[in-house]
């Protein structure tokens, strides 16, 4: 092992963790730590106050440290910390489900409960290979994700997924027949659009041309963020959603959202296909569930396709799938009271009304160093920088290192800043987020 790994922490106390999407030397030789948390600010172990301005990593949607949650979590855990939901119930999970279906995109009323936005989106992908076999079409085991996609680091989600970093370290161990859309992002014809760019709607009959390749009859899904986030923020141009979905329709293929990001609240509607007025077949969700306080997802299902499994001996498994954790009373506790304080607060449909707000602000930092585009929706925002030659990534990184030495959390993806604030978000803190990085890319060459 390298000795001068992490000079910082020689005494080991940073070593044993290996941690997730980080670069670990990097990180442990000069570590940025979060000991607290309330509201819309996170606190170093130092005390130093930093303002989170993607919401922890897009789920805290309804700001930190909620007590609902807490006492909600306390008295499960008090009452039942632990029961199984194979061949078994409990009763707040079907609250849970029932109080979901209420809110979901219209004919999504079938929930299914996984523990993170990974195991949604195999869960997702499973069930729709398992549904055209359920109605005898059995050899539509195809999946089309998009390039740029990211749904998580399962094989399934991997596999759909069209980020190279996230791929090509594993090598084959991909799914066999998985094709790609092309993705949305077209700086040169949408740079700088506030809100969805008007250029690239055609860019959703690409779908026609895989189909053509591989016959509608082998293709049982296809799979998109309706907005993609990990990517660096890519949008569905005006009409392209409701092209991919009438397509889908055409040829008998399932339509899936994967809305771990724009769920709950994130886009100005409960949902980002009620935003966009295109509705799935199977939405996946994970992170806002719960505002991030315990791991939980949820793939919302369309009742057809429930529907075709319901059928058989009734004695007999109609999905062979499922976690120990699906529905883990725990979760199901901290979800329950985090749609208390969503409903009560009005927290799905507030990003709606900081929209304009939002965009103008981070608007702004057109014409700053380096910004080649802004992109906006919602309450989600990003900033793309000119990449430094032969270092990709590294000018995007010193700004996300710059903000937070100046007490604001910004998320860094190659060249792009992201920003998801709480929904809880003011105006002085929309501003405090946007000057800051404002101020670091005045002064970062
Ligand atoms: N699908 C989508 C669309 C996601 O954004 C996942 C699936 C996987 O969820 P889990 O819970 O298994 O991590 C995600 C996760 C970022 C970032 O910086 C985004 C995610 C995770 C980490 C970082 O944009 N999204």
């Amino acid at each position: 092992m390298n000795a001068q790994v992490s000079p910082a922490h020689s005494n080991g106390e940073l070593d044993s963790f290996w941690m997730p999407f980080t670069a670990n030397r990097q990180f442990k030789s000069n570590p940025r730590l979060l000991a607290r948390a309330e509201g819309m600010y996170y606190w170093t172990p130092d005390g130093r106050e930093i303002l989170d301005g993607v919401a922890g990593l897009w789920c805290v949607n309804a700001g930190h440290g909620r007590r609902e949650i807490t006492e909600a979590v306390t008295k499960q855990l008090s009452t039942m910390e632990y029961a199984p939901a194979f061949q078994m119930g409990h009763p707040i999970a079907f609250e849970l489900a029932n109080r979901l279906a209420k809110v979901a995109p219209p004919g999504l009323d079938r929930i299914f409960f996984t523990n993170s936005g990974s195991e949604s989106v195999d869960t997702a992908l499973k069930i729709a290979i398992a549904y055209h076999r359920a109605r005898g079409a059995g050899q539509r085991t195809r999946l089309i994700g998009r390039e740029k996609g990211y749904h998580g680091v399962g094989f399934g989600g991997m596999s759909v997924g069209g980020m190279v970093n996230n791929r090509k370290f594993f090598g084959c161990s991909m799914l066999p027949g998985v094709d790609h859309l092309p993705h949305t992002l077209a700086i040169e014809h949408n740079a700088f659009s506030r809100g969805l760019p008007q250029w690239g709607a055609h860019l959703a009959n690409e779908l026609e041309r895989l189909i053509a390749l591989h016959d509608a009859s082998t293709i049982a899904a296809v799979i998109v963020e309706p907005i993609a986030g990990s990517a660096g923020v890519v949008l569905p141009p005006i009409g392209y959603l409701k092209r991919l979905r009438e397509i889908c329709d055409k040829h008998d293929i399932l339509l899936i959202f994967d809305e771990v990001i724009t769920g709950f609240g994130r886009t100005g509607k409960p949902f980002a296909s009620q935003s966009f007025d295109v509705t799935p077949d199977l939405m996946t969700t994970a992170k806002g569930l719960t505002n991030g306080a315990i791991p939980m997802g949820a793939v919302f299902a369309h009742r057809k396709i429930y529907d075709a499994f319901m059928q058989g001996p009734e004695n007999t498994i109609e999905l062979f799938h499922g976690y120990t954790y699906s529905a883990h009373p725990v979760s199901c506790a901290a979800a329950l009271a985090t749609l208390d304080i969503y409903t009560r607060e009005g927290l799905l449909t507030r990003a709606a009304s900081l929209a304009a707000e939002w965009e103008n602000a981070v608007h702004s930092l057109r014409g700053l160093p380096h910004v080649i585009d802004v992109r906006n929706y919602g309450l989600i925002g990003a900033v793309e920088l000119e990449p430094r030659a032969g270092k990709p990534g590294a000018r995007a990184f010193e700004a996300f290192l710059k903000c937070f030495e100046r007490g604001v959390m910004v998320r860094q993806t190659g060249d792009t800043i992201a920003m998801s604030p709480p929904l809880i978000v003011e105006s002085k803190q929309i501003a405090r987020i946007v000057e800051t990085l404002g101020d670091v890319l005045r002064e970062t060459a």
